[in-house]
């Protein structure tokens, strides 16, 4: 059976033809409102399923932009590495196939997406202690310090994952900084716009960030994290959506998380501005605990007892993570995909001057970066001159 792209009834009885659901009435609808994907929800009985399934082309632009269907054997092996060290914060797989590109999983609309949900005014008092454990489980476990450089390499040799970190290369550390077509800049924004393209230091700092992203294979990233990959509930996270998932630097996932809190507070920034910045501390706090943790524990480093080595490999992913926290405010503000928490913005004025703030923290933490080595000096971080100029 070779490709095609699933219609509802395909989905229905790939399902049924694999014995995941019986002969009892079932319903189903495409609900993928993602950039790339088909997305089936799938009820039947008291069972009920989601199937999803790569298009050979990203769904966001059309079939101009083609991407390989691999990525969908990419996701649910990233899946199934995840679950093996952070099982309560990843869907269950039951089942996939490499050649028709889909993986059938746990549908977990008892949940909700935090973006949408936060959006709602909905509380995820777990969430960043969640995503802190979890990231420092995913991204220890999957490193030369827990596996040793053999056992890593050989994981490391499936996730090549060309097309996606071509995705992010463009999106993420090029279009945004020049005039490029993928680029979506509000009329009213220009002048912000042309202090970026103009910046000399801040293209030279996006480069060597970039050059991280290419060439720094820490461990298994997720590669996309931001909160519309993530599902929870008061007591409950899960992330789902590792297609982009390939081996990169320890901070870029951290760094997106980041990202995506700060975009949190865009919404209603006076009001939220607090609860959010308590989020990236409990977040960092859980984060660099749990992983320091872990590394005294299991480390296979031979130098891990070296005198402040683990602080210093925490420095630099906190150091990094800004830098890629500020990538990612730029392009989510001007480039190919916008964030609800600045589009939802209904007052013109209100919502360009949001953007501005995003762009300026965004080059902030890039060119500043380097300033914060401990979460003291992520506490006091201080943007005021760069908002005011
Ligand atoms: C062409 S895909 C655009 C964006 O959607 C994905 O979720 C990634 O964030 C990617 O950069
Ligand atoms: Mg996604």
């Amino acid at each position: 059976m070779g490709y095609q792209a699933f219609t509802v009834q395909d989905a229905i009885e790939r399902v049924r033809t694999l014995g995941l659901i019986g002969n009892e009435p079932v319903t189903a609808e495409e609900i993928g409102d993602g950039n790339l994907n088909l997305v089936f929800r799938i009820h039947a009985g008291d069972q009920h399923l989601i199937l999803k399934q790569a298009l050979p082309y990203a769904k966001v632009v059309g079939e101009s932009w083609p991407l390989s269907l691999e990525r969908a054997w990419i996701e649910q092996s990233a899946l199934k590495e995840f679950a093996k060290v952070a099982i309560p914060f990843v869907p269950r797989v039951y089942h996939a196939s490499k050649e028709e590109a889909f993986t059938v999983m746990e549908d977990l609309s008892h949940l909700t997406i935090v973006r949408a949900g936060l959006l709602e005014g909905e509380k995820y008092p777990l969430l960043a202690e969640h995503i802190g454990s979890y990231l420092a489980r995913t991204l220890f476990y999957t490193s030369d310090f827990a596996l040793g450089p053999v056992a890593k390499k050989q994981i490391a040799r499936q996730y090549y994952n060309p097309d996606l970190c071509d995705i992010t290369e463009k999106l993420i550390f090029t279009d945004p900084f020049y005039d490029a077509e993928t680029n979506a800049i509000e009329a009213g924004l220009e002048a912000e716009v042309d202090r970026i393209w103009n910046d000399a230091e801040l293209k030279r700092e996006v480069a060597k960030l970039e050059a991280l992203f290419i060439t720094k294979g820490d461990a298994l990233l997720h590669g996309d994290l931001h909160t519309g990959s993530i599902f929870a509930s008061a007591e409950e996270t899960k992330v789902i959506d590792p297609e982009f998932a390939f081996y990169g630097p320890f901070g870029f996932d951290v760094g997106q998380f980041i990202a995506h809190l700060f975009f949190a507070a865009y919404p209603d920034y006076d009001r939220l501005r607090e609860e959010r910045i308590k989020d990236i501390d409990t977040f960092w706090l859980t984060f660099a605990s749990t992983f320091k943790a872990l590394w005294e524990r299991e480390a296979v480093e031979p130098f891990r007892s070296a005198d402040g080595l683990v602080e210093d490999v925490l420095s630099t992913i906190l150091q990094d993570a800004l830098g890629f926290a500020g990538c990612e405010l730029i392009r989510r503000t001007i480039g190919l995909a916008p964030v609800a928490d600045l589009e939802q913005i209904t007052d013109p004025t209100v919502r360009l001057e949001r953007k501005r703030h995003a762009l300026r923290l965004g080059a902030a933490l890039i060119k500043r970066r380097t300033e914060c080595k401990t979460f003291t000096d992520l506490r006091n971080f201080d943007v005021t001159e760069e908002l005011s100029r």
